[in-house]
């Protein structure tokens, strides 16, 4: 197992990704029925592909308590990835931490869907700190101060989550894309799963919607093993070392920046997104 990152288009990936980004972004044919979720790691993809796949049951919890998530909806960009898409029955899930410029062309004729997640950069900053320890294939640092300089300057698995987020933001506007954050979930799940089931054109009924909010809560999730991480195999997870639902909070970076790590942030983050407009993230 190696810790190496591979570098494609100024982008470093995990070796658990396919050798042929290439390949995949020209012959990957997305089919108009397919159900993407996007992100950049530690934004909420997790929490999303729940609601995604409870809304799809109408609320019915059996599938996501008895079949593990990255086989519910795989990552596109794993080795295995596109062998598991193509082994579903449509509607197809799948999940991915693509930037944009090497995601599959052919997404931008589809009809698919696609829900792309984002957090307060701070937040996933922190999340990836303690989670990255836990991934054997993954750079690990003991060092805050490092971790923080390596995320601003994109040396983390899938890069500069500034370029992530620009990148997929330029499909604002278009109708088969949601972009929701993980700061909205907090705020009002209710109002959340009901974008999404409308959204994904299934309407459920408040009932329907109880069932899907009784199964998304943190504890409900960080007990479910099919969505904890809790059984991702030892030789990528050290388990002993932490696991996917750390806190589940907005705001935990306020725990861990120093005053000067907070105004080091916010100068890369004005000067980053100097091109999007105001009032774009809940957390701005
Ligand atoms: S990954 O590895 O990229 O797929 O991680 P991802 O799922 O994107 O992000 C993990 C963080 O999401 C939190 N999480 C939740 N928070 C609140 N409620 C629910 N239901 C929930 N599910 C996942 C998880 O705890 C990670 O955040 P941190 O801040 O580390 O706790």
């Amino acid at each position: 197992l190696s810790r190496d990152y591979t570098w494609v288009e100024g982008v470093p990936f995990l070796s658990t990704t396919t050798g042929d980004l290439g390949a995949l972004r020209d012959g990957f044919v997305v089919r108009d029925g397919d159900i993407v979720t996007v992100s950049y790691p530690k934004s909420g993809t997790t929490w999303i592909l729940e609601i995604v796949h409870l809304v799809h049951t109408r609320g019915d919890p059996r599938w996501v308590q008895s079949v593990v998530s990255w086989e519910r909806s795989p990552w596109l960009e794993k080795a295995t990835g596109v062998g598991g898409i193509n082994r579903q029955a449509d509607p197809r899930f799948y999940t991915s931490h693509l930037p944009l410029h090497l995601f599959p062309t052919s997404l931008f004729t589809s009809k698919a869907k696609c829900v792309y997640v984002m957090r307060n950069p701070r937040d996933i900053l922190v999340s990836g700190y303690h989670f990255w320890k836990t991934i054997k294939i993954a750079k690990y640092t003991e060092s805050f101060e490092v971790y923080f300089e390596k995320f601003l300057q994109g040396e983390v698995p899938f890069g500069s989550w500034f370029d992530h987020v620009g990148g997929w933001l330029q499909m604002r506007g278009k109708e088969n894309f949601l972009f929701i954050s993980y700061e909205e979930l907090h705020q009002d799940i209710r109002a959340s799963v009901e974008q999404i089931s409308r959204f994904l054109g299934t309407e459920l009924n408040p009932e329907e919607v109880d069932s899907v909010l009784q199964h998304v809560t943190f504890q409900a999730m960080k007990e479910n093993k099919m969505s904890n991480f809790s059984l991702l195999p030892d030789f990528l997870m050290d388990h002993s070392k932490g696991c996917l639902m750390r806190k589940g909070i907005a705001g935990d970076w306020r725990n861990h920046f120093t005053v000067a790590q907070t105004e080091a942030f916010d100068r890369v983050y004005r000067e980053k997104m100097a091109g999007l407009p105001r009032g774009l993230f809940p957390w701005d």
